[in-house]
């Protein structure tokens, strides 16, 4: 089984690697279809920022925000999900044409979600989620990150089960940079055969995320910008396709493309 790409489609003016640049929605179907065209197999369309301190946008905003470039990409043949924490926004995607719903807090943020997707049987990504954005980095603490996010993981499987989510259904993701300070996304990224282990497809959202930033800044300086994050989020998706995951979602394909062309090289050699 290769690992499939899942290219972001942020539909925002304020996402931390590339907020605004896609915000009309002309542009966020050229940009989707673009990324398509360099392998993608999946987009993901988001109208909320999650960035740390991010404000959530209305309800009616998110829907005028993703609704027409689901409807659009969809129209076009693409696979598409919807990244949204909101019953309502999944249920006008679904309806519009999506055929995944990626939902950051796993189902916790809205009470409803739960119901949408069982009623929907679309395939359902649950993240590991600790609140939102104003808050979550004051619950960024453990004393084992791998086995907690597991555990927290497994938890909301037994409830989205216990309301009529079928587990075929179940995408499972970390969460890399959800309440988690560097140290927590390495161990989680040296340990996703754990999170594997959980019996579940496993979906890698680190691209362009801050630890990648930090990496080789000294003294305190200053991270790196996102757009110089694409090299070290390519790295990330070599070591999650020797891991075997069903999917990483990123912002630049083409590199994420030709890493996974490498580990399937490597892997057809042995
Ligand atoms: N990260 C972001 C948004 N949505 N969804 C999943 N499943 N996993 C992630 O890690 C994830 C996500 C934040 O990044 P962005 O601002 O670049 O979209």
């Amino acid at each position: 089984m290769t690992t499939l790409v899942m290219g972001v489609v942020n539909v925002t003016p304020d996402s931390f690697s590339d907020g605004g640049r896609w915000f009309s929605p002309g542009a966020a179907v050229a940009h989707g279809l673009d990324l398509v065209e360099q392998g993608a197999d999946i987009l993901d369309v988001g109208g909320e920022s999650t960035r740390p301190g991010a404000d959530r946008p209305i309800e009616e905003e998110e829907l005028h925000r993703v609704i027409p470039v689901i409807r659009e990409l969809s129209r076009a043949g693409v696979r598409v999900s919807v990244d949204t924490m909101r019953a309502s926004v999944a249920a006008h995607a679904v309806d519009a044409g999506a055929a995944i719903v990626n939902d950051v807090s796993g189902g916790l943020a809205d009470p409803d979600m739960a119901r949408v997707v069982a009623e929907t049987g679309v395939p359902f990504v649950v993240m590991h989620w600790r609140g939102h954005s104003h808050q979550m980095q004051d619950r960024a603490s453990y004393d084992d990150v791998v086995g907690e996010v597991c555990r927290e993981l497994g938890e909301r499987v037994a409830d989205l089960a216990a309301r009529g989510v079928r587990p075929d259904q179940l995408i499972l993701d970390p969460g890399f940079g959800f309440a988690k300070l560097a140290e927590h996304n390495w161990s989680l990224l040296a340990h996703l055969d754990a999170v594997q282990a959980l019996g579940f497809p496993v979906l890698v959202g680190t691209s362009r995320k801050s630890f990648l930033g930090a990496l080789g800044v000294r003294g305190g300086g200053p991270p790196r910008p996102p757009s110089q994050r694409d090299v070290a989020t390519a790295a990330t998706t070599v070591l999650a396709g020797i891991a075997g995951v069903w999917g990483v979602r990123v912002h630049d394909v083409a590199s994420s493309i030709d890493a996974l062309r490498v580990v399937a090289a490597v892997q057809a050699s042995r």
